[in-house]
């Protein structure tokens, strides 16, 4: 999503600004600008095309500066258009801009603020929420822009991340949030501002990471933060190492393929080394809150919903605990029956989710105050919120499409039932020994499905011809069903849903014929045998199957039926290795489509935006 960077500084800014919008990059963005501070007025650049193109047009049009900021936007508030794109300038009549300014974020009261701006005399050139801030910024400025921007946002409703600075001012850029990440950058005279510190790699390893309600004030060698109240505020200065050799691609031709492919490791690094099943690999403290709740509540959106559910299944199954899974967009805004025994979960690859740090708050303002979040990085809000945390150790996800994520929230959502299971002595040392050693042939077991890619590549090839395709899974193959129709459908456009395979003759068989194919997951498990009745009844209405199963399952080829096998049942960890032939089976066919799969139409990373 949209991506914010800032800086004061005392030389030209302009490559660590385009830089840094470049490492935003791969969250998806539609339009793109630069605004800096040039002999005595604000100058600024704008692109509906690509941050590469930008920084060609800013050597066009010989822009530099000391103080400037920038931004990667997808648009939520009118169309991606170059007169919509950040920054926003705002000026008085007959005058030149004063003020600049970028934000991540939904104004929610935008359409009351701008009337009463119209009316004081602004004049607004786009449609977005966001220039109404730069225009009340302007007409609330009387000297001080720090003293502006306080008095600014409390006027908002919303959320923001917003990074601004005045012609009358030239060093000084004032930052402030309120719902979306925004991180200072700390260097050697000079101080950043970005949404994420990834945007910062290689200028600054020195950040502090904002909290709702924070102003800052940045200047050369200043950094202020206020609160919410308005009262100065110290945060933690944390040293963080930001590996930018992940941003490489190697040899692969997407980033999708390559995440797809560092599966194996990036599993292995988030059980990193682990013995045994302790509550407190999710804190201290883990074991007392374990102890004290009586069910889970999962909210999550999108793959880390899937997620979820799957877990829901493990969870029921092995630690005897009863689990509801949300959807977090849903859950913040329905009536709920709280349960403060409950403990309360959230999983989201960046830990900014914005629904699900919503869900989150909604659910401690109800009373449930034991919470753990499943999430890919350390540093974020949502970890910074939650009781207790297991950091997976995917590694930065470039591609959209979540694929190494999900499978690295799966393991951590597996450790987390067994070290429920053990808090209520549910797991005997052999099981719990059976399980860390599936868990620690993980890896290799990926390694050998992803060696299936040709065979996979071979169905892709079909499958590109295709409008719709049906996804069938049973038990907690069903989100993986769900994960693989997603998958297709966000990167390849074709229209894919999943059912629960007993589900297909109440209603989803109506659509099979021979031009729809059926892809469907058959473990070796308890409900093969139900499944296999639900394929027949495929292919009696002569649907085309597509079946993944299992090396030890008596499933063969046929005519209308194609198969491939993956290694010999997995047991309870089967979903995680049946994830991996849909994500290859959905890159293939989008490959195979020619789409942007890294950076599908209309979606982006991280949805920092509800
Ligand atoms: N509402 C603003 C910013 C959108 C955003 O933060 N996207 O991630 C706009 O539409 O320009």
């Amino acid at each position: 999503m949209c991506g914010i960077v800032g800086a004061v500084a005392q030389r030209d800014i302009t490559p660590v600004l385009v830089e840094g919008l470049k490492r935003l990059e791969y969250r998806g963005y539609d339009s793109c600008g630069v605004a800096l501070y040039a002999d005595g007025e604000l100058r600024r650049t704008r692109s509906t095309q690509r941050v590469a193109e930008l920084g060609e047009q800013i050597a066009q049009d010989k822009l530099s500066g000391f103080t400037g900021i920038a931004h990667t936007r997808w648009a939520t508030h009118g169309a991606p258009a170059t007169h919509n794109a950040h920054p926003h300038f705002s000026a008085l009549a007959n005058e030149k801009p004063r003020i600049a300014l970028v934000h991540n974020g939904i104004i929610e009261n935008y359409e009351e603020l701008r009337t009463e701006l119209e009316g004081v005399g602004f004049v607004f050139e786009s449609q977005t929420d966001t220039e109404v801030i730069a225009h009340l910024v302007n007409h609330l400025y009387s000297g001080d822009l720090f003293e502006a921007v306080q008095q600014t946002v409390r006027r908002l409703l919303g959320a923001y991340a917003i990074a601004v600075f005045c012609r009358d001012e030239p060093h000084r850029v004032v930052g402030a949030r309120q719902g979306s990440p925004l991180v200072v950058g700390v260097g050697n005279n000079e101080n950043f501002l970005a949404s994420d510190a990834l945007a910062l790699a290689g200028t600054t390893d020195k950040i502090i990471y904002l909290e709702d309600g924070d102003v800052v004030d940045l200047q050369l060698s200043r950094v202020w933060i206020v609160d919410s109240e308005g009262k100065s505020v110290e945060r933690d200065t944390h040293t963080v190492s930001i590996a930018s050799g992940s941003a490489e691609l190697g040899p692969y031709r997407h980033y999708m393929q390559k995440e797809i492919f560092e599966q194996p490791r990036a599993v292995g690094d988030t059980l990193q080394d682990i013995e045994s099943i302790t509550p407190e690999l999710f804190g201290d403290g883990a074991y007392k809150v374990f102890k004290a709740i009586d069910s889970v509540l999962i909210l999550a959106c999108g793959t880390s919903y899937y997620a979820g559910l799957t877990a829901k299944y493990w969870i029921e199954s092995i630690a005897k605990i009863p689990v509801a899974v949300e959807i977090a967009s849903e859950y913040r805004y329905r009536d709920s029956v709280p349960n403060p025994k409950s403990l309360v979960v959230t999983i989201s690859q960046s830990g900014e989710t914005a629904d699900t740090l919503a869900a989150l708050k909604h659910a401690r303002s109800l009373g449930m105050s034991h919470t753990l979040t499943v999430c890919n990085v350390a540093t974020s809000a949502m970890v910074r919120e939650c009781e207790l945390s297991y950091i997976t150790r995917a590694g930065v996800e470039i591609g959209v499409a979540s694929t190494k994520a999900f499978t690295t929230q799966l393991t951590a959502l597996f450790l987390l039932t067994l070290a429920l299971a053990q808090t209520r002595d549910l797991l005997t040392e052999a099981e719990e020994a059976e399980h860390m050693k599936a868990l620690r042939h993980l890896p290799a077991a990926i390694g050998a499905v992803l060696a299936l890619e040709p065979q996979i590549m071979a169905w892709a090839d079909r499958f590109a011809s295709k409008e719709n395709a049906l996804f069938l899974g049973r038990g907690m193959h069903y989100p993986i069903a769900m994960e693989g129709a997603l998958k297709l459908k966000e990167i390849s456009y074709i229209h894919a849903e999943a059912y629960p395979a007993g589900e297909l003759k109440h209603g989803p068989l109506a659509l099979v014929t021979a031009s729809m194919p059926v892809v469907t997951i058959a473990p070796r498990d308890a409900l093969l045998e139900k499944l296999k009745s639900n394929m027949q009844e495929v292919r009696a209405r002569g649907g085309e199957l597509y079946v993944f199963a299992d090396g030890d399952s008596k499933i063969s080829s046929a005519e209308g039926m194609h198969v491939i096998r993956l290694p010999e049942h997995y047991g309870k960890l089967s979903p995680i290795l049946h994830t991996i032939p849909l994500q290859l089976l959905a890159y293939h066919t989008a490959c195979a489509r020619g789409t942007d799969v890294d950076k599908p139409r209309n979606l982006a990373k991280s949805v920092t935006v509800e």
